[in-house]
């Protein structure tokens, strides 16, 4: 079997997790005292696509541990409804990720932001050279996550550990530093672990509609799992809180459906009567997490990582993106170009 681009990014991750985090705590004290000279009343984090979705996590996570007011938003939204983006009066920080850095809207964002004066403007990116990187107040750059696939893995997990780094940097909370630290070896662990379950999932043919549920910080990473597949494979596949999901979604749920839960330590009663009902409407559940015994589901993805809920974000990704990538193969598909999308989104007008 040709070993594509997308197979070889995904398994290489724990490695660059670790080339991550030794570079970003190196900046450790330069962070910090930037965020002290800028003291800002609120952070925004912008992207498009994947990198939207690692905003979504990073600005959850970014706002429950420093305290710090923080929102995604996706990069149109900054110069296109600029009134309902930024708030008045507010010393702010926008924070675009961006794989390539040269996506359209991205730059857009920073650069409307910057001209405005709207905002102190803070690129990561692996690009170092990209137009994002050479128009932004501070950039954070990681060279060694660049990819040659269409479609984002180990850049989604190491643009979004740079966010988490400095969440833990900036409040100063040593316990999930230390536990982010730990990740680049529990990954390698767990992607052993976890792939060949992906297999025999993908494999199974007979789904053809796919619902990812995650909550708080774990919504980003639904909505990525969500993408990884559609991207892929083209398959149906859709996003949501699990809670709202019950809120007139639910109603999809049929023999055709499986449903994709990231679990999360803090909501565990709500979680195992969502499975239930999911189970009764006839759908398949599939459970990822850390301590899974009081599921009643369907497959299983035991992390078992021991790690706390918001350290944990990265892991739920692999089982994810090779749950993708298996199902595209079996389809005939070529993972590394999915039609109808380039690697970088430019726009003329
Ligand atoms: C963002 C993005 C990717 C998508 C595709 C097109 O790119 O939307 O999420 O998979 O590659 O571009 P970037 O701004 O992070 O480079």
């Amino acid at each position: 079997m040709v070993q594509t681009h997308t197979y070889r990014e995904i398994k290489q991750q724990p490695e660059t997790w670790r080339q991550t985090i030794k570079l970003v705590l190196s900046k450790a004290a330069e962070l910090k005292q930037l965020f002290n000279n800028l003291h800002p009343d609120e952070v925004l984090f912008t992207g498009c696509g994947t990198s939207y979705y690692i905003a979504m996590t990073a600005a959850s996570t970014f706002q429950e541990k420093t305290g710090i007011s923080a929102k995604a938003v996706p990069a149109s939204e900054v110069f296109l409804n600029p009134g309902a983006v930024f708030g008045k009066n507010k010393r702010t920080v926008l924070i675009g990720s961006s794989r390539s850095g040269n996506t359209t809207e991205v730059v857009r964002a920073v650069a409307y932001a910057q001209q405005n004066k709207l905002a102190h403007c803070v690129a990561i990116t692996t690009q170092p050279d990209s137009e994002l990187a050479r128009i932004a107040d501070d950039v954070i750059s990681l060279p060694h996550s660049q990819e040659k696939s269409v479609v984002m893995t180990g850049s989604f997990t190491n643009l979004l550990l740079v966010s988490q780094l400095l969440a833990g940097i900036l409040s100063a909370d040593e316990g999930f530093l230390a536990e982010l630290s730990r990740l680049p070896d529990i990954g390698a662990s767990v992607i052993a672990r976890v792939e060949p379950t992906a297999e025999s999932v993908a494999a199974d043919e007979a789904f053809g509609h796919f619902i990812y549920l995650g909550l708080g910080a774990y919504l980003g990473l639904a909505y990525e799992g969500m993408l990884k597949l559609k991207e892929m494979t083209q398959l149906y596949a859709e996003a949501f809180n699990p809670l709202e999901f019950r809120h007139g979604p639910i109603s999809v749920l049929d023999g055709q459906c499986r449903v994709l839960l990231l679990s999360n330590g803090a909501i565990r009663s709500y979680e195992r009567a969502l499975v239930e009902d999911v189970r009764k409407f006839g759908a398949d559940a599939v459970v990822l997490g850390d301590g899974l015994d009081d599921f009643h589901c369907d497959v299983k993805i035991a992390l078992d990582s021991g790690l706390g809920d918001l350290s944990r974000s990265l892991l739920y990704l692999p089982f994810l993106q090779l749950f993708a990538y298996h199902r595209t193969l079996k389809m005939g598909l070529n993972p590394d170009s999915p039609r109808n999308l380039e690697q970088v989104v430019v726009l003329d007008e």
